[in-house]
Formats: structure tokens, C-alpha cells, sequence
């Protein structure tokens, strides 16, 4: 690494984009912001979001043997969206994200259900990605990028979201006995504000992902500029038994759009995780994420590295996330 360089903590794949609205065997506009797992036989399953030319989004899986080519992508929609049973996915279904929940030994999906009233989020379970149960809305809109978390704290299963209001887009934490009634809101990770690159809104990229050291969630920041928006990827760290309490929280942006397939296509200069297998090493992080809002891509990385990266880059606090990084800000020097 040069001197003048930063560190790269993910590296692109050089066969990306790795699917594509070519890859298709029915007639899609694009492909993107696909949700990932790795099946119990060693199989990556993308469920890629899948865009048709009235601007509809369905769910579309599509599986492959080593995660990077070879995809078979299933002949029809997998998840449409079921506007007559729940309208709330009248203009379609978007972004899902994947989390194995061992207790239920089944996958459950969060993803966004774009409706009359706005974007909300709903959950599906499912064992096989062929039948899926619905849960419905679980946050209203205005809400997205939401993921759950693996397992229960203290009972009570728990979920990412990000609501949006007239105060700004903050990503906050909700609990739920049973997956279908939420409550004990808090906020998780405010955006900053001001010149930051996380400024204003910011949400949930992958489901979190669990370490020794505590969850390492990824997320988006969204930069307004006069030209449109930049989507970028940075990092914070939560304990691992008290997952409202951020640790940690990256200064800068760790991934951005650089390659072409990223800054061009229907949304420019956007680059939108919605989920990562994990290698058999327990470190080896292979991040699936849309490009341009039009293709899938991959890059690889270590979580370890991640984490060495967040002791040296990270903004040191304790508490409930958010809290220290507003006293930082209120009391800096005008
Ligand atoms: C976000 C989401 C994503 C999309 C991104 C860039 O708000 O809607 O689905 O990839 O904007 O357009």
C-alpha cells in the first residue's frame, strides 16, 4: 500500500458484474440489491431484487455452487409482490435481506413492501425459498432497510430498521416475542450530520454480523450533492449481549462506487450490500451487493481485517449509540 493509499478492505471480483438482466430466462429490466445465504449443502442463494419495465420489483432466486458463477436462476418470480392479501405491496417488493434463525431452523426475510401509504417493512419465513409464510407489515411506512438479528436477546427477537422523518433517516432497534408485534424502540446509529459522508441518512446494508468482539454492522450513508446521491459502506461495532450499545463507529467510508458498473446504470454511484456469505475459515467475507441499482456484483473480504481497521479508524464511545457522537459534535469549537 502506498502512502497516499487507503486501506481497501474489500476487494472487487474481477469477473463482476457477477449476474446481470441478461442472465435472465424471462424478460427483466434489472437486477440488484440481492439478500444472500449459504444452504446447508454449501449452495450461495442470492434472492436478487428484480425490476420489470413498469418499474414493479419482485424476489428471484438464484443459486450457484461456488458463489461466484454457474448461476441457476429459477425460471419464474420465487416472491412476487401479493397486492390482493397485502396491499401494502401494491408497486412491489424490494431489498431483502437474508437471517438463518437457528431456533426456527428456518430463513427469515425482511424486505421492503412498497405500497399506497409508502415503503414499510414485512417479513417472510421460509425453509426451502419455494413456499414462503407472510407476517405482514411490521413497521409502518415511512421504513426500510431492516434486518433481524440470528438469535433472541433476553426473549425477544430483535430488528434494524430505518424509519424516515421530517428529523432526518437513523437506523433504530425494535423487539418482538413473536416477530409479528414490535416495540421498545430505541435509536441504534444516528447520521450525522453536516459535511459527514453518513450525513442525514444512513441504513442498514447486510444483516449485522456476529464476532467474538460484538456485531459488525455495515451500512449506507447517503451524500447529497447538487449532481444526486453517493451510497457508500461504513462500519460500526455493537456488544454482543447489549446490541443497542455501539462501541465503536468508523470515521470514514470503507467501500464506494468506483468501478464503472457502479457509477453508471439507473441510479449512479450507488453501491447496496443487502447481504454476504461467510467462508469456512469463519473470516472470509464474501459481500453480494447492487451496483448502479442495475447489476450484482461481488467483492471479498476479512472480517478480521474489518475489525483491526474500526480499532484504528473508529470513533471510540460508550452507551447508547449516538449519544457521544452528538456531545462530539455539539462541542466542538463553532
Ligand atoms: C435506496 C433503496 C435501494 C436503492 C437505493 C439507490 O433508497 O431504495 O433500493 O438501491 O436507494 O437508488
Amino acid at each position: 500500500m502506498k502512502s497516499n493509499e487507503y486501506e481497501v478492505l474489500l476487494e472487487r471480483h474481477p469477473s463482476n458484474p457477477i449476474l446481470t438482466a441478461t442472465d435472465w430466462p424471462y424478460p427483466v429490466h434489472t437486477v440488484f440489491n440481492p439478500g444472500a445465504t449459504l444452504l446447508k449443502d454449501g449452495t450461495t442463494l442470492l434472492l436478487c431484487r428484480v425490476e420489470d419495465r413498469r418499474g414493479i420489483s419482485h424476489l428471484c432466486a438464484a443459486r450457484s455452487q461456488n458463489g461466484i458463477n454457474g448461476w441457476v436462476v429459477d425460471s419464474k418470480p420465487t416472491f412476487a409482490p401479493d397486492p390482493m392479501n397485502y396491499p401494502e405491496e401494491l408497486w412491489g417488493v424490494e431489498d431483502p435481506r437474508i437471517t438463518y434463525m437457528e431456533e426456527l431452523d428456518e430463513y427469515l426475510i425482511t424486505y421492503t413492501a412498497f405500497g399506497k401509504a409508502g415503503p414499510g417493512v414485512a417479513i417472510a419465513s421460509t425453509s426451502d425459498f419455494k413456499r414462503f409464510e407472510r407476517f405482514g407489515l411490521v413497521m409502518h411506512a415511512n421504513d426500510k432497510d431492516a434486518a433481524l438479528f440470528p438469535h433472541r436477546f433476553n426473549g425477544e427477537f430483535a430488528l434494524i430498521h430505518r424509519p424516515s422523518t421530517d428529523m432526518g433517516s437513523h437506523m433504530w432497534l425494535s423487539f418482538s416475542p413473536d416477530l409479528r408485534n414490535w416495540g421498545g424502540h430505541m435509536l441504534f446509529l444516528p447520521a450525522r450530520r453536516g459535511a459527514w459522508w453518513d450525513a442525514n441518512k444512513i441504513g442498514l446494508s447486510p444483516p449485522p454480523i456476529e464476532t467474538d468482539r460484538g456485531w459488525l454492522v455495515m451500512y449506507h450513508g447517503v451524500r447529497q450533492h447538487a449532481a444526486g446521491s453517493v451510497y457508500r459502506l461504513g462500519l460500526a461495532l455493537f456488544d454482543k449481549d447489549n446490541p443497542e450499545t455501539c462501541l465503536t463507529r468508523g470515521q470514514s467510508w470503507m467501500f464506494g462506487p468506483e468501478a464503472p458498473y457502479e457509477i453508471s446504470g439507473d441510479v449512479g454511484y450507488a453501491v447496496f450490500p443487502c447481504g454476504y456469505t461467510i467462508g469456512g475459515d469463519g473470516d472470509t467475507l464474501r459481500l453480494y451487493y447492487g451496483a448502479a441499482d442495475s447489476s450484482i456484483c461481488v467483492a471479498t473480504g476479512s472480517i478480521k481485517k474489518m475489525l483491526k481497521w474500526l480499532d484504528r479508524n473508529g470513533s471510540e464511545f460508550t452507551g447508547v449509540a449516538g449519544q457521544a457522537a452528538e456531545r462530539i459534535e455539539l462541542s466542538s469549537p463553532l
